[in-house]
């Protein structure tokens, strides 16, 4: 019978969200109109990434002049299909999308103000209501809705792996926007310890959501026959300690001192452990995704060729550090903890070393050491 109530109790993103939700009664189901909208684009891409392929091969009507360049217009689509639907779920102030160079700043009369009627156990409400008649153990409270969201993201990484099938995927953080009536940068050039929510979209063998709100980390797949993204990896957390390092090695004669010693152990452990193995794939999210989910370290490091790395600390950088450390790893820059990162302009990059817990502590005790003596 468990088995059976398993698969017919069905977990999807939108009911786990307001379960998690309910926690915080002064939420009035705003996130989870804003989450249902990020959601609907991820379906949206999924659905486009796929056809890509096709489109290629057979030439789909309306693909026929597809060659190479038409899919790489897939992070642009991709692009237009997020802002719309974050701008239309009514919960967004603002949005920085890798591919728009300036801040979004949404419509104000599209902020507006919402009455949300909710029905709540009475014992959540703190001024007595009356009982409604339908629901009697519950109240009916008319409350305006008030919370406002800033949404960093980057709507198709990796895009350029698109032709040869490589896994890729969106990317998002999610901020609360102090007034929404008076919305600035100072609402997005925030420290990512603001974070409220993070997650990403891997478009691959099967397209997985990951989620995490600030209770710890979830994994969703997306049913095609339901069109439902299902709750398939309940509370993530990553190994203490992984066998793989994930760095770009054609970049190894720009490294730092403490990067390239870090990368050397890694191939000749000098305590005579074996050798970690070398993956790397060059999307992000699906380096950060095997990370997550078998342990181990992604590196993409500074070097003299980009002093600041590669890697965009608002919608690359922020999301998967606060992941990270919500599945009991935690994320470097070389310096600091990533999220106590300042930003000083919407597409600063930053050098970031994330995943396992004691993975990272190795990589920061080098820089430790050796930026001490010199
Ligand atoms: P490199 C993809 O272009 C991307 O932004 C990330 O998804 C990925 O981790 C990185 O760049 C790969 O960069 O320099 O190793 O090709």
């Amino acid at each position: 019978h468990a088995a059976e109530a398993q698969r017919t109790d069905l977990m999807t993103i939108t009911r786990h969200v307001l379960n998690e939700q309910s926690r915080h009664p002064e939420s009035r189901g705003d996130f989870t109109i804003l989450l249902s909208h990020i959601v609907l684009g991820c379906k949206f891409v999924a659905a486009a990434v796929n056809k890509a392929g096709l489109a290629k091969l057979i030439g789909l009507a309306g693909e026929t002049n597809v060659q190479g360049e038409e899919q790489k217009k897939l992070d642009v689509l991709s692009n237009e299909v997020f802002v719309k639907a974050l701008v239309s779920s009514g919960r967004t102030c603002v949005l920085v999308s890798e591919e728009n160079e300036e801040a979004i700043f949404v419509d104000p009369a599209l902020r507006g103000k919402f009455v949300n009627p909710l029905l709540l156990h009475p014992d959540l409400v703190k001024v007595p209501q009356r009982r409604t008649v339908a629901f009697p153990d519950r109240v009916l409270v008319l409350s305006l809705s008030l919370f406002r969201y800033c949404v960093c993201f980057d709507p198709l990484d990796g895009s350029s792996n698109i032709d040869c099938g490589v896994s890729i995927g969106t990317i998002f953080g999610i901020y609360m926007v102090k007034d929404k009536d008076n919305v600035t940068l100072e609402d997005v050039l925030q420290p990512g310890t603001n974070m409220l929510a993070a997650g990403y979209c891997m478009y691959g063998s099967s397209c997985t959501l990951v989620l995490s709100t600030g209770n710890g980390v979830n994994g969703f797949t997306l049913d095609p026959s339901l069109g439902e993204f299902i709750l398939t990896h309940p509370n993530i957390k990553i190994p203490r300690k992984g066998k793989i390092y994930s760095v770009n090695e054609g970049n190894a004669k720009n490294w730092d001192g403490p990067t390239a010693k870090f990368v050397e152990k890694c191939k000749y452990p000098e305590d005579g452990s074996p050798p970690r193995s070398l993956r790397y794939i060059g999307s992000m999210v699906a380096d950060v995704h095997r990370t997550l989910l078998y342990g181990g370290i992604f590196l993409y490091p500074a070097d003299q060729k980009s002093p600041n790395g590669k890697l965009r600390v608002l919608y690359e950088v922020f999301p998967m550090s606060f992941l990270m450390e919500q599945a009991g790893g935690q994320a470097f820059t070389g310096k600091q903890r990533a999220l106590e990162l300042a930003p000083a302009k919407l597409h600063d990059r930053s050098p970031v070393f994330l995943g396992s817990y004691d993975d990272v502590e190795e990589i920061k005790a080098l820089y430790a050491s050796m930026s001490n003596s010199g």
